[in-house]
């Protein structure tokens, strides 16, 4: 039985609803007793990972025959005794284990409880525990890498130079400011102290470089598909789709609600999100509609403005202002009833690419892919190249708030200011990478990590 602190836990750890197997894990240091308790011929005290197959009874009643798994403190995810019940999947055989497991004395886990054991056992980093999240909510390939190369260690990796750094210098100005009537010990001066934090800023500000691609691979690139009312920016969204997803009528003002969907394009999510047409309008409903195509463009990575090519006034120069400050493309569309060369009007105000497209005949569509591809390189997808870049708005804001107290502390050093101050500093800096990997967090962060959690992870 392990020492842990903490009650024994257990939830279903697999989708609910039919399927063929429900794993269901139980963890805590009555994990082998109450296992034993429902599985009689377990013998809780033989070989850790080795699978059995056993019959499982509660209160005299059959309840399931089960492959059940035990793990040993601490060889386990969570660091404690751990036993998995690979059940059948079906409703009332998981409730039924559920049930019993509850009344044999664990009680069900919290989301991300399990994780969060794993954390405080030390057999994950703050990193690794959240790439347990991303490995579970990885809809792309590209987000699937990145979540492994974190769940692996690789951006734990990277921090750890950037720490090293930082110790070595905060050695130094400390051991300066104890030691400085001493003449033996070298006293540091502000020029080493401006010279070894070069290199350490130098990391951070390259981790901080990899954001952009790291959030648009791990969470998808949001594309806005904005424009006047019938320009058929809901044909295009179902054309991306590939299915009759959102409603397409000839009457101006179909779309009132925002509607978003993904789709996967050479391994990267795209989330599509499809906006009511922008026009002034008395309408109630639509005015709504329309705010709220706003807020969507504002918080997309990208936007497409869709443009009815074949009537005069497609274009509508308003749209600039709110799609600029992020990468955007016209696609001019209805080309099938253009009967000279091209639109008369021209874009202005900065579109990065246009494409001239027919949704109905299909027309030109095959462009749409690789105008998506630029936008979402521009938008910093790919820029990086890194394995592991980081992926949260977490990672950033620690980094950011190292890098200030780096830079306040090598500004107090050119200006010949007190060891104190620039050990402060440092030593701020070191706390705000250390709350990277959980080194140093307070519940509250990590309250808000796991809340994040689905249950049974
Ligand atoms: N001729 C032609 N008609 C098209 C084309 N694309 C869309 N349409 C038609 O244009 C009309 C409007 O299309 P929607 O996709 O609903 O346009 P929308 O921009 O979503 O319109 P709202 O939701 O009202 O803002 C429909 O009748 C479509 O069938 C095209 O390439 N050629
Ligand atoms: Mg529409």
């Amino acid at each position: 039985m392990s020492a842990s602190p903490w009650p024994t836990i257990f939830a279903l750890a697999t989708a609910r609803g039919p399927g063929a197997l429900g794993v269901i894990r139980l963890s805590g240091p009555s994990a082998l007793a109450i296992a034993g308790a429902l599985a009689p011929s377990l013998r809780v005290d033989g070989a850790p990972r080795r699978a059995t197959v056993q019959r499982l009874w509660w209160a005299g009643r059959l309840l399931d025959e089960a492959l059940v798994l035990p793990f040993h403190a601490p060889g386990s995810f969570t660091g404690e005794d751990v036993v998995e019940f690979h059940c059948h999947g079906g409703r009332a055989v998981i409730e039924g284990v559920l049930d019993a497991l509850q009344a044999a004395g664990a009680r069900p886990a919290e989301p991300g409880e399990f994780t969060r054991r794993a954390l405080l056992n030390g057999r994950l980093d703050l990193l690794q525990a959240e790439a347990v999240a991303e490995l579970v909510q990885a809809e792309s390939g590209a987000a699937r890498d990145v979540a492994l190369a974190h769940h692996g260690g690789a951006l734990s990796a990277r921090l750890a130079p950037i720490r090293e750094g930082l110790v070595e210098l905060v050695v130094h100005v400390e051991a300066g400011i104890d030691f400085s009537l001493e003449e033996h010990v070298h006293s540091v001066n502000g020029a080493e102290v401006v010279e070894g934090l070069e290199p350490v800023r130098a990391r951070v500000c390259e981790l901080l470089g990899t954001w952009d691609d790291g959030r648009l691979r791990a969470e998808g690139v949001r594309v806005a598909i904005v424009g006047l009312p019938n320009a058929g920016k809901s044909s295009l969204l179902n054309h991306l789709l590939g299915e009759e997803r959102a409603l397409v009528s000839e009457v101006p003002g179909t779309t009132r609600d925002w509607i978003e969907e993904g789709v996967l394009l050479d391994g990267v999510a795209y989330r599509l999100v499809d906006t009511a047409g922008l026009r002034r309008t008395t309408d109630q409903v639509e005015a709504l509609g329309i705010s709220r195509a706003r807020e969507r463009v504002e918080s997309a990575d990208v936007a497409l403005v869709v443009v009815d090519a074949s009537v005069p006034g497609g274009w509508d120069r308003e749209v600039v202002p709110l799609v600029s400050g992020r990468p955007w493309a016209v696609v001019w569309n209805k080309c099938d009833l253009l009967s000279g060369e091209g639109p008369k009007e021209r874009v202005t105000g900065g579109a990065l690419a246009e494409c001239l497209v027919s949704l109905r005949t299909g027309q030109g569509v095959e462009s749409l892919w690789g105008v998506l591809r630029l936008l979402a390189e521009a938008a910093g997808l790919g820029r990086s190249g890194d394995e592991a870049p980081i992926t949260r708005a977490r990672h950033r804001a620690s980094l950011e708030e190292a890098l200030r107290a780096m830079d306040r502390a090598a500004e107090t050093a050119r200006s010949g200011g007190e060891l104190e101050l620039i050990a402060l500093d440092l030593r701020l800096a070191l706390d705000a990478v250390g709350s990277l990997t959980g080194a140093v967090t307070s519940d509250d962060v990590l309250n808000r990590i796991f809340e994040g959690f689905c249950i049974g992870k």
